[in-house]
């Protein structure tokens, strides 16, 4: 029986062993390999949030605690602790895993989300309703270094800052987004992270190895004292322990079609994806229209701008409303 089939909630990662920590960490990336090369799906993101998922959920209690992942790409480990490990083994199929956080796989899936930067807005408001309700819950926003650079996410932050609502804020940088992130606060960037925060009103812990759990566990446990928000900035690998994953210069394999997982080869053929399938039906419809309506259609010339935007010459009246130049 490995550690993994132990696990059915978070409670039981809780009560795993120290000496247990790194064994489960790679049981749970080998299940990601196996079920993203089936089936295809997020991988480079997931390989890198193994230990993280660890810690979290040892750290905190969800669903008491909220623990809310930023884009949703990077949840296949807690889908692997939170009960959903047969249904991660037919990922991103009709009746196996969503590949996001879903709200009726379960209760440890908060936000519904693969809209990059909005997990701060969102812990934010959580934060205020258990404060309103006078409630003492943790909450926690992962972010990821490539949405943290998000204009939604600036105002999260500023929310959080000037508010003063207890927040954790756990930045999970791999410097990349697909490609290497343009941001000065990713680990190397040459910016000060922490007086970036600070500024703006927030205390920041770290940086941290997110590869060692024990570490992360000592820096969640350390910001769950705060009652300011706080950053835990964590350092994590995007493809990490699996190689062809970490040798893709272009992206890590941040996305994949179906492979071979001794290669990290696509399949081929590889099964059709939606893109294709409408791809597809859009031209069989086109197929269908008469040749002489199609080019009709194509003919007709564009609507046209009216006529004072048309004419304007560049500058600033280029740009102004009317009711701004009274
Ligand atoms: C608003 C928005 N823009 C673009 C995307 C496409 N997208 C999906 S994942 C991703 C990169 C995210 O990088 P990061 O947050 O660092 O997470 P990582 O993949 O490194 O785990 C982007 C740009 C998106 N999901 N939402
Ligand atoms: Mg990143």
């Amino acid at each position: 029986m490995s550690i993994l089939d132990r696990i059915s909630e978070p409670a039981d990662v809780r009560s795993l062993a120290p000496c247990e920590l790194d064994d489960v960490a790679g049981e749970l990336r080998a299940a990601i390999i196996d079920s993203v090369a089936e089936n295809g799906g997020h991988l480079g993101s997931n390989l890198g949030t193994v230990e993280l998922t660890l810690a979290l959920h040892r750290a905190f209690d969800s669903p008491h605690d909220a623990v809310v992942w930023d884009t949703g790409h990077q949840t296949y480990a807690h889908k692997l602790v939170t009960g959903r490990q047969d249904a991660f083994a037919r990922l991103r199929r009709a009746d196996g895993a969503s590949g996001y956080p879903a709200r009726d796989e379960s209760e440890h899936d908060l936000v519904e989300n693969s809209h990059a930067s909005t997990s701060l807005s969102y812990a934010y408001g959580l934060a205020v309703a258990r404060d309103l309700a006078h409630e003492r819950r943790h909450v926690v926003a992962v972010i990821g270094d490539g949405a943290l650079t998000g204009g939604m996410a600036y105002e999260g932050l500023n929310n959080l800052g000037h508010s003063g609502r207890r927040v954790i804020v756990v930045l999970n940088d791999n410097g990349r987004s697909y490609a290497p992130t343009v941001s000065r606060l990713t680990a190397g960037g040459g910016g000060d992270t922490c007086a970036f925060f600070a500024a703006l009103g927030l205390h920041y812990l770290g940086p941290v190895d997110g590869h060692d759990v024990a570490a992360l566990e000592r820096a969640l446990v350390d910001a769950r004292g705060y009652e300011d928000p706080v950053v835990v900035h964590v350092i994590t690998r995007k493809g990490c322990g699996y190689q062809p994953a970490e040798d893709d210069e272009e992206k890590c394999l941040h996305d994949v079609t179906p492979f071979d997982p001794a290669t990290g080869c696509a399949r081929t053929p590889r099964a059709p994806s939606y893109t294709d399938a409408f791809a597809a039906a859009l031209t069989e419809l086109g197929r269908a229209i008469p040749s002489s309506s199609r080019s009709r259609r194509r003919c007709r010339p564009p609507p046209a701008s009216p006529p004072s935007r048309r004419s304007s010459p560049i500058g600033a009246s280029t740009w102004a409303s009317p009711s701004s130049t009274r």
